[in-house]
């Protein structure tokens, strides 16, 4: 018989990826869905795993309906990765993000243990967690210090995750994984936001980016190499934590110049702090903007993971460079927004007019 994994968050972006490379594998997919939002079954409809993924309501909030979807999908293993995720949005619902993305792990649990503690439980934890960092790079012996209401919540998942294990003998790890992006990620986040703005501009229907601090520096990989970290943990005889991440780190301001660089924009920065400009070199238009809402009231300035444990033991690496995900998610959302990437990107690349 095959094995079955529960998803929360499965609609979210690496609830899609992980649903995807679970079936790939043979499993039986169950996914907890919220009916909260109008459309949110797109990307499983985009990644063509949909109807192959069963459906269970329910919300991290009500243990009840945890617990009814546990006994509903008798899996093997469980992966945690529904949370109100966007850190920005965190100062602005702190409770809210306390509830779901810190105590809504804990009814998870709760729900495994009261179900069936044979059960594998995967714990999406973040690098969010170091926060302030004192390291040149990040790894799992390394201090927290949480910035946000958002990484403070998560830093009670990952600890509750780790009391479990210790306390009642659960498979309970976590993958604390730096950032990952992909087509697929929400229109908030930085890189999507950037890719999203760029064919907008291009498209004639958006005027310029708006960003907030662009020296923020982030661990970037494409999320469906992270997916299958997260299923090689459970994989593993003994539960224990992992750090994903790609050990290379880039500023939100070299995303924009890569990005706008493929399709022909040669960007020139001028002035500084919120009067800092992103020009076209060639044309002098403006392209890119500060707007002080977009900056946070603590911000997490650094991060680079080292994850020489994920490689040792799980034999995991990520596959894709920096640029190729650029290009990935320039090219997807060009095509997104009905134009051509191979016309755009090729006109860039021989400077001739797309
Ligand atoms: P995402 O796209 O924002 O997806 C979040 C998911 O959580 C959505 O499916 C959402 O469902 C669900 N959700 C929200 N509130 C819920 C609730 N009360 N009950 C049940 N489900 C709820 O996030 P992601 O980027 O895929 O990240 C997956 C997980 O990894 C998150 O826990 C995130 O914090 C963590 N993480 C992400 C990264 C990253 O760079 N992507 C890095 C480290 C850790 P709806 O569709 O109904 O809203
Ligand atoms: O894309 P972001 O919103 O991602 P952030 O805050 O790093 O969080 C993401 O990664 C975490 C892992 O480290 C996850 F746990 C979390 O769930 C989420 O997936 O912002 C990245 C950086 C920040 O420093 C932010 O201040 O970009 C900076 N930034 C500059 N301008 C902006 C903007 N971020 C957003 N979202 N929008 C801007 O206009």
């Amino acid at each position: 018989m095959s094995k079955c994994a529960l998803i929360t968050g499965v609609t979210g972006q690496d609830g899609a990826y992980l649903a995807h490379f679970l079936l790939g594998r043979g499993y039986r997919v169950c996914g907890l869905r919220t009916r909260r939002g109008s459309d949110t079954l797109w990307r499983l409809r985009y990644l063509d795993v949909l109807q192959r993924v069963t459906m269970l309501d329910g919300d991290l909030l009500d243990l009840s309906s945890l617990v009814r979807a546990l006994r509903r999908a008798e899996p093997e293993e469980v992966y945690n990765l529904a949370a109100q995720s966007y850190v920005a949005t965190s100062w602005d619902q702190p409770l809210l993000t306390a509830q779901v993305t810190g105590l809504g792990a804990l009814n998870v649990l709760e729900a495994v243990r009261l179900t069936n503690p044979a059960i594998r439980f995967y714990q999406a934890s973040s690098s969010e967690m170091f926060g302030k960092v004192g390291t040149a790079e990040q790894n799992e012996t390394t201090l927290f210090h949480p910035r946000s209401p958002y990484a403070v919540s998560k830093l009670f998942a990952h600890w509750i995750t780790v009391n479990y294990r210790e306390s009642f003998d659960l498979h309970a790890s976590s993958g604390i994984l730096f950032n990952h992006e992909s087509p697929r990620r929400g229109e908030n986040f930085v890189t999507r936001k950037i890719t999203l703005t760029l064919a907008g501009i291009l498209q004639g229907t958006q005027d310029k980016l708006y960003l907030g601090n662009l020296d923020a520096q982030r661990d970037w990989g494409y999320a469906r190499d992270y997916v299958e970290g997260m299923w090689r943990m459970l994989q593993q005889d003994e539960p224990e934590d992992f750090v994903l991440a790609t050990g290379e780190q880039h500023s939100v301001r070299e995303f924009v110049e890569e990005a706008f660089g493929l399709c022909g924009f040669d960007i020139e920065w001028q002035g500084s702090g919120v009067d800092e400009k992103g020009l076209d070199r060639a044309t002098g238009r403006v392209l890119v903007e500060i707007d002080p809402a977009y900056f946070r009231p603590a911000e997490v300035e650094t991060l680079v993971g080292n994850a020489a444990r994920a490689r040792k033991k799980l034999g995991w690496s990520p596959k894709t460079p920096f640029k190729d995900l650029v290009r990935m998610m320039v090219e997807a959302d060009l095509k997104l927004t009905g134009l051509s990437p191979a016309a755009i990107l090729t006109a860039a690349r021989t400077g001739a007019k797309a």
